[in-house]
């Protein structure tokens, strides 16, 4: 992923600058005096938007989630008062860091379920678009979910997955699974589909596409299938896998993912657009936007 080169002054550098970080864990002090009115006004702009979009879109649980927590409309979150809040819950705890941190530090945190959050917000004229994790995306997208047990166990045997697929070279295949649950999943809830993962629920576009769009594909998440298939970070996706339930998500942490890689290394990829005959099929994409874009 590409660093955004704007993390504002006073709240740290973006993780692609050639700095080195004070701490070998990456993490920073939030700064929380530092964030500017011109700040906090950007996350009230970015929380009303997806206010007024998530009811009947974002899944139960990401919903009692956000009641339970300290995180309001109109300020940035204090890290401190949401680890206090989801530490009492399911022993996570939320620590700063500039932006992106390498892939083994961003593991060991999560191994030892700490999630490690963005400080910077995004600026005002990029409400939309960043491939940076800043802290809206973060806070308002990731640690809902959180207060969710099973979430918060699927994350930590992420972490410690992660850790292993580096030292078996798998870690392309281990992080299709993160991208296409925990950053980009959908859930079947009330009979129909609802978001979980954190890059939708954070995305003022992407909400109403990943749900109402009849672009992309929605396809029941199987485990193998998603090992093999690619995936886009410029746009949204051009398929969404759904799974059945947090129990069955969470069931994935118990599997011994080391034949799975072998067959998946062994096998053909995917592209991100596939829809292959062994496919349970939700919804069959028209592909319309992935073909526009394309387009010069
Ligand atoms: N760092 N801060 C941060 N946030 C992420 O989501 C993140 C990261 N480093 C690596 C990474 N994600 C992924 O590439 C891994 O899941 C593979
Ligand atoms: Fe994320």
């Amino acid at each position: 992923m590409e660093p955004l080169p704007n993390a504002p002054a006073g709240h740290g550098l973006a993780a692609g600058d050639a700095a080195a970080p004070a701490r070998a864990d990456w993490v920073i002090d939030q700064g929380y005096d530092a964030y500017t009115e011109a700040e906090h006004a950007t996350w009230r702009t970015l929380f009303e938007r997806q206010r007024k979009l998530l009811p009947g879109r974002a899944c139960d649980e990401f919903v009692r989630g956000m009641q339970d927590l300290p995180i309001a409309p109109d300020r940035i979150p204090d890290f401190r008062a949401l680890s206090a809040v989801l530490r009492a819950r399911t022993g996570w705890e939320v620590v700063a860091v500039p932006g992106l941190v390498p892939d083994a530090v961003f593991f060991e945190h999560l191994a030892n379920r700490r999630f490690p959050a963005g400080n910077f917000i995004r600026r005002a004229d990029q409400l939309d678009y960043l491939e940076e994790p800043d802290v809206f995306h973060d806070v308002f997208g990731h640690v809902p979910m959180l207060m969710n047990p099973q979430i918060a166990d699927f994350l930590q045997a992420y972490g410690q997955g992660g850790l292993r697929a580096q030292g078996l070279g798998t870690l392309a295949q281990l992080a299709r699974v993160y991208w296409y649950t925990i950053e980009f999943g959908l859930v079947r809830e009330h009979g129909g589909l609802r978001l979980y993962g954190a890059g939708i629920a954070s995305s003022f576009t992407e909400t109403v596409f990943a749900l109402e769009d009849d672009s992309p594909n929605r396809i029941r998440f199987e485990l193998e299938r998603v090992m093999r298939t690619r995936y886009r970070i410029d746009d949204f996706q051009e398929t969404y896998f759904v799974i059945d339930s947090f129990d069955a998500l969470l069931a994935l942490a118990r599997i011994d993912f080391g034949p799975l890689y072998e067959r998946a290394l062994a096998a053909p990829e995917h592209a991100p657009g596939d829809v292959l005959p062994d496919d349970t099929v939700l919804t069959r994409g028209t592909g319309r936007h992935a073909r526009q874009r394309q387009q010069p």
